[in-house]
Parts: C-alpha cells; sequence; structure tokens
C-alpha cells in the first residue's frame, strides 16, 4: 500500500489491534483470527488507544472497523472470563467496554464497519455503535448472549432497536439466531452487502468518499443523528441551526461553494 502509514499500539505481546492510515482513512482491525478476535483485556485497551489516537489525528477523516481472518469479532474472550478471578461483568463492562462504545460515538470521524464475517456478542455490539455498516456475503450477527446466561451489553440494546426497530430487536436479542447478511440488508441493520473478495475494497471506497467530504460538516452531521432519537422537533430543528453556524462560519464552507461555482471538486482543509 504506497503512503500508507502502518501504526501499532506500543506494547510487549503479539499486536491484536492493527491501525492502518491510507489517504485519510485509518483502518483499525481486530487481530486474533485463531480466537474469532475475540476481545482479551489487552485488546480491549488496545482498541480504545487506536480509537482515541485516530480521534486526535487531524489526517484521520473516516475510520474502518473490520476483522483479521474469518470474523468480525467474537464478542468477549469466554477463556479469559474461566480464568481465575476474573473481574466482575459490570466492571469489564464500565471500564473496557463502555469506554469503546462513547469513543466511536465521540470520534469526529464517522466509522464504517466493514463486517467480514461473523459478529457475535460484543463484537455485534461494536458494529451496532459504528456509524455505518456493510456487510460480506457470509457474514451475520448473533447476539449470543442468552446462550452463555446474559443479557446484550456494550450498547446493543440502545442501538439495536435504534436501528431494526423494537419488533425486530426483540426477535434479534431475545431470540439470538444469527442475522445473515441478507436479512441484514432487509431489516437496515447493514447498508449494504458485498462479495468477501470486494469487501475491504467497497469499505476503503465508501471510508474515502466520506474521507473526501469537510470533515467538520462530516463531524457535525454525525453529532445531529447520535442525538436524534433524544430530541424533539424543535430541538432537532435549534441543533441543526447551531450546527449550520458553525459548519457555515467554517472556511471549508466557502471552499465548496467557490468549487460549485466553479464546476470543480473541493479541496476541504478540514480544521
Ligand atoms: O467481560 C464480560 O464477559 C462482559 C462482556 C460480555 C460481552 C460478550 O461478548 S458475551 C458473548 C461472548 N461471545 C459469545 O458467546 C460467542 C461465542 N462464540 C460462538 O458462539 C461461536 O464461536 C461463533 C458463533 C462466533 C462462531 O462459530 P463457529 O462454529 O464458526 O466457530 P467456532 O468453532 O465456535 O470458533 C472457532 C475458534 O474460535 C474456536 O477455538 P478452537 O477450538 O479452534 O481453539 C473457539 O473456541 C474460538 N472462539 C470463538 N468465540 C470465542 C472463542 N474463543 C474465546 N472466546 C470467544 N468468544
Amino acid at each position: 500500500m504506497s503512503g500508507a502509514r502502518v501504526r501499532e499500539p506500543a506494547g510487549p505481546d503479539v499486536p491484536n489491534v492493527l491501525v492502518g492510515v491510507e489517504r485519510g482513512v485509518a483502518t483499525v482491525t481486530l487481530n486474533r483470527p485463531a480466537a474469532l478476535n475475540a476481545l482479551t483485556i489487552p485488546m480491549k485497551e488496545r482498541l480504545l488507544a487506536a480509537l482515541l489516537d485516530v480521534g486526535r489525528d487531524p489526517t484521520v477523516r473516516a475510520v474502518v472497523l473490520t476483522g483479521a481472518g474469518r470474523a468480525f469479532c467474537a464478542g468477549q474472550d469466554l477463556r479469559e472470563r474461566m480464568a481465575p478471578d476474573p473481574p466482575s461483568l459490570d466492571d469489564e463492562l464500565r471500564l473496557r467496554y463502555n469506554p469503546i462504545v462513547r469513543a466511536i460515538r465521540d470520534l469526529p470521524q464517522p466509522v464504517v464497519a466493514a463486517v467480514n464475517g461473523v459478529a457475535a456478542g460484543a463484537g455485534a455490539s461494536l458494529a451496532f455503535a459504528c456509524d455505518l455498516r456493510i456487510a460480506a456475503e457470509g457474514a451475520s450477527f448473533v447476539l449470543a448472549f442468552g446462550r452463555i446466561g446474559l443479557a446484550p451489553d456494550t450498547g446493543a440494546t440502545w442501538t439495536l432497536p435504534r436501528l431494526v426497530g423494537a419488533a425486530r430487536a426483540a426477535e434479534i436479542a431475545l431470540l439470538g439466531d444469527a442475522v445473515g447478511a441478507s436479512d441484514a440488508l432487509r431489516v437496515g441493520l447493514v447498508s449494504r452487502v458485498v462479495p468477501a473478495a470486494e469487501l475491504n475494497a467497497e469499505a476503503a471506497a465508501l471510508a474515502g468518499r466520506l474521507a473526501d467530504l469537510a470533515p467538520g460538516a462530516v463531524a457535525a452531521t454525525k453529532r445531529l443523528l447520535a442525538g436524534a432519537f433524544e430530541r424533539d422537533l424543535d430541538a432537532a430543528l435549534e441543533a441543526e441551526a447551531e450546527a449550520q453556524a458553525g459548519a457555515g462560519s467554517h472556511p471549508d464552507h466557502a471552499e465548496g461553494l467557490a468549487a460549485f461555482i466553479e464546476k470543480r471538486p473541493p479541496r476541504f482543509r478540514g480544521e
């Protein structure tokens, strides 16, 4: 990949979260393929650090989250949970999972989940937390929590009904059946399904289109959409007016107008 920067968060063990940046797109890859990218404590810490890192990088304008190998992410590493003296479930959620969800929400850049295979448990929740989801034809989503005597977490009870509506969310969350890619597309859980061999290129192209837009306007759009279900119409209208005041006073708005008049592509500078 010419021009790509590859960064791995510092640490003594094998990198289980990889970050590469190319042409304004950071690709964050969960990298424990032998365990279907199941999440260990170091991996969650690295994922959070990687997200915060790309969030602070003004050269990054869009993020892709994906998995190495045949899975997106199988959720919590269940072997780690069976080790002696594991952290309490609620501590693990508050200390490690929930900050990742908040980081995805708070990143100024849009996050595209490129769901390459099964996304189970908290792995599905992570995909749901992203701004966009595209899936490979063989991908699936499994709210596998019930099978191990747990309730859904990592934001799934908040994101899933917003994505697919209450009735479908209840089916998916309560029954825990795998939702294949074509059904995920039908119910609105993902916005695109592509052949597996095309997923990376499709995700890069989609993120590249986002990276070409005015970063401040994209960040404002993300914030407005994230808060949409919490606001009434009057509050939404006011939030839009405030966001537009910010976007409209940025030089990127003037550049967009000039590019339109001059019939050329805009060159947005960002912050
Ligand atoms: O701290 C906390 O616990 C709180 C947070 C909880 C959040 C959660 O995520 S709870 C839900 C945890 N995840 C699951 O329950 C999913 C468990 N995995 C599965 O149900 C299945 O593996 C899949 C449906 C995802 C895929 O099935 P399949 O048949 O394609 O693959 P497999 O043969 O089951 O798995 C392949 C390997 O990955 C296998 O290892 P091996 O035998 O080849 O050495 C398997 O053990 C490993 N693996 C898969 N999922 C996990 C895992 N290892 C550890 N933890 C896993 N979650």
